[in-house]
């Protein structure tokens, strides 16, 4: 299996719980590498930007809002298999559906609060890595 990189947020519900250090331990003990990382309070027009896809959704403008709510820490993560890797970390959106031990069972509050993002696939990693990092 190759090398694969993915974008990941830690959203403002789990920094203003201060538990980056304890997400990023669950990265680095399942084999991911963290090769890129920013702080940043996203402006509206970031959050809508990245979450595009969601536009015509209900929830989209609870996700915008949320998203600005406070800061979040962006970071790309590699290692063998991650996009899928680290969306089993993370664990189901809704966290009452996230497997026990998932970052989402342990630290998410609903499923707007839900903790963390994860890309879906190489196509979007791909395009999410450059939203926040350029090529
Ligand atoms: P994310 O993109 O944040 O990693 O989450 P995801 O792939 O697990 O879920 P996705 O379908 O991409 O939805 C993006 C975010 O929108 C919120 N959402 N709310 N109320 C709802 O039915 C609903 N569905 C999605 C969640 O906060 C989700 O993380
Ligand atoms: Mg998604």
């Amino acid at each position: 299996m190759a090398q694969e990189r993915t974008l990941s947020i830690i959203k403002p519900d789990a920094v203003a719980k201060n538990v980056i250090g304890e997400i990023y331990t669950r990265f680095e003990k399942a084999g991911l590498k963290i090769v890129a990382a920013r702080m940043a309070q996203l402006s509206r027009e970031e959050a809508e930007g990245f979450y595009a896809v969601h536009r015509e959704r209900p929830f989209f403008k609870a996700l915008v809002d949320f998203m600005v709510s406070g800061p979040v820490m962006i970071q790309v993560l590699e290692g063998e298999n991650a996009i899928a890797k680290n969306r089993e970390l993370m664990g189901a959106t809704n966290p009452k559906d996230a497997a026990p031990g998932t970052i989402r069972a342990d630290f998410a509050e609903s499923i707007d609060a839900n903790a963390v993002h994860g890309s879906d696939g190489p196509d979007t990693a791909k395009t999410e890595i450059e939203y926040f990092f350029g090529r």
